[in-house]
């Protein structure tokens, strides 16, 4: 039995179902950096692995709040401060009713690496709440927010932990979480990040997770000799904050991106979607993507429970590159198989861990250039560390500048990455190369700390 086998035997022990998607996180992470840690042994010495995957701490608490009817709701909200060593705690709130400690704990725990990717002085965490947004009014999302801040004030801090944004939170729960926050503390602090511009918020971070995804794309093609996706077919999965950026992004490089899906449906219009449309149905009016159709009646909608279950529609659309940007584990064994028998190039994830491990095998031993999230989607945390810049500063940055910075900080991401798996004899491997280079960071912060 290998060394990363016998770990991972050590950790199945908390393989419950709830916890089934933080043990798939960390088992990718345990393969991919066996060879470091057989290579330099001061990480077992050190006991990196044992002390990295159990968090700092888990806060869990009630929270309680009143719909427009006068019922007194009851939800459960959460903040997993995972790790600190690179910096305060950092990562986004997700609001989705799916949300449990097993959920966080794998968001938490891909956001260590991934800010450790960054090269920027931020430690890993996640939170929020099994809160459903979805048909709740502006009214009742603003008493919702003021009753989870009236809890998570007491955890948080411009230097201790700085949420931000995720699934279901957006600049406007930001905007209620901020206002909340202020009125229970008196401090203008920078606590949040995603603010809108008006007070705090950094110019270009609602698009910088998705603009990021295509940089990074843009010069993973180009290190690894594939043609640019100008004038090429991409297919994109999601319809929110990720996925309509992406898809922004694509279009004024121009390139062709044909699909959007939510939870209910795929669209897929073979003359590029009308991004206008899909901003109108998903951001101002949050509707179902159907409506899509009777603006473009060319374009199709495949309803989710018309589609055969063990494949998604979206995956099945011919294209040259694809950017899974909706929730993890969207694409599975089957989508990996119809994307490169449609003559996929290449796959990047917007969303966290959006493809499952078979998947990712089938990719990997496809040769498809494959940009795993943990390094393909940190710019949206990069444009919120440059965010609690500003505000440490009382400064305020140009459009411009973010971008010009955004875009260096992809670049980079995508040549460590690179690197680092050259460095480790498993050249082309993003996966490996983005796993290993992040744990070493970390690793070596931690073991310069102290235990
Ligand atoms: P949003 O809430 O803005 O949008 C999520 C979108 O995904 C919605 O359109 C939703 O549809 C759709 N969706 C949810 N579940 C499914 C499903 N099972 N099948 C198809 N579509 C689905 O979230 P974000 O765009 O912010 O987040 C998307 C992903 O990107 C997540 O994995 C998140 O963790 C990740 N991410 C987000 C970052 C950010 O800055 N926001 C940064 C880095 C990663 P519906 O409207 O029907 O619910
Ligand atoms: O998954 C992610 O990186 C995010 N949701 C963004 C986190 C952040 O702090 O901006």
């Amino acid at each position: 039995m290998s060394r990363a086998e016998m770990d991972i035997k050590k950790f199945e022990r908390g393989n419950c179902d709830e916890n089934k998607v933080f043990y798939q996180a960390m088992e990718e992470v345990i393969y991919s950096i066996a060879p470091l840690l057989e290579s330099d042994p001061i990480y077992a010495k050190y006991a990196i692995l044992d002390r990295l995957v159990v968090p700092d701490r888990v806060i869990k608490f009630k929270v309680t709040w009143m719909d427009d009817h006068q019922n007194i709701m009851v939800n459960t909200g959460f903040r997993v401060q995972f790790n600190n060593s690179l910096g305060p705690y950092k990562g986004g709130l997700r609001f989705h009713p799916s949300v449990n400690e097993g959920i966080l704990k794998f968001l938490g725990f891909e956001q260590i690496l991934k800010n450790a990717l960054t090269g920027l002085p931020i430690g890993g965490a996640k939170g929020g709440s099994d809160f459903d947004p979805k048909g709740k009014s502006d009214f009742e999302i603003m008493k919702f927010c003021a009753a989870f801040m009236t809890e998570l004030h007491k955890y948080i801090g411009p230097r201790m932990d700085i949420p931000a944004g995720d699934i279901g939170v957006g600049a406007r729960e930001i905007g209620y979480l901020f206002g909340e926050y202020k009125k229970i503390t008196s401090k203008y602090d920078g606590v949040l990040t995603g603010k809108p511009f008006m007070f705090g918020g950094s110019l270009m971070r609602p698009e910088a997770t998705g603009y990021g995804v295509v940089y990074f794309t843009q010069t993973m093609l180009e290190m690894e000799g594939k043609e640019p996706l100008t004038g090429k077919i991409c297919t994109v999965s999601g319809a929110g904050n990720v996925a309509l950026h992406t898809i922004e992004k694509l279009q004024q490089i121009g390139a062709i991106a044909v699909s959007c899906s939510d939870s209910q449906g795929t669209i897929y219009d073979g003359r590029g979607v009308d991004l206008a449309l899909l901003k109108e149905l998903k951001l101002v009016r949050r509707v179902s993507l159907e409506e899509y159709v009777q603006k473009h009646p060319q374009a199709k909608y495949i309803p989710t429970q018309e589609y055969p279950k063990d494949a998604h529609a979206v995956w099945d659309i011919p294209c040259y590159a694809a950017f899974p940007c909706a929730t993890q584990n969207e694409l599975c064994e089957e989508d990996a198989h119809n994307l490169v028998t449609n003559g996929c190039v290449s796959v990047t994830e917007g969303a966290n861990m959006p493809s499952t491990p078979d998947a990712i095998e089938l990719f990997l031993s496809h040769q498809i250039c494959f940009a795993p999230a943990k390094a393909a989607n940190a710019g949206g945390v990069a444009v919120s560390s440059f965010e609690m810049s500003q505000n440490a500063a009382m400064s305020k940055w140009s459009f411009e500048e973010v971008d010009a910075k955004l875009k260096e900080t992809m670049q980079q991401i995508c040549k460590r990455v690179a690197l680092t798996a050259k460095d480790y004899g498993v050249e082309g491997n993003y996966v490996d190369g983005a796993n290993i280079a992040g744990f070493k960071r970390v690793a070596d912060a931690m073991i310069a700390e102290g235990i």
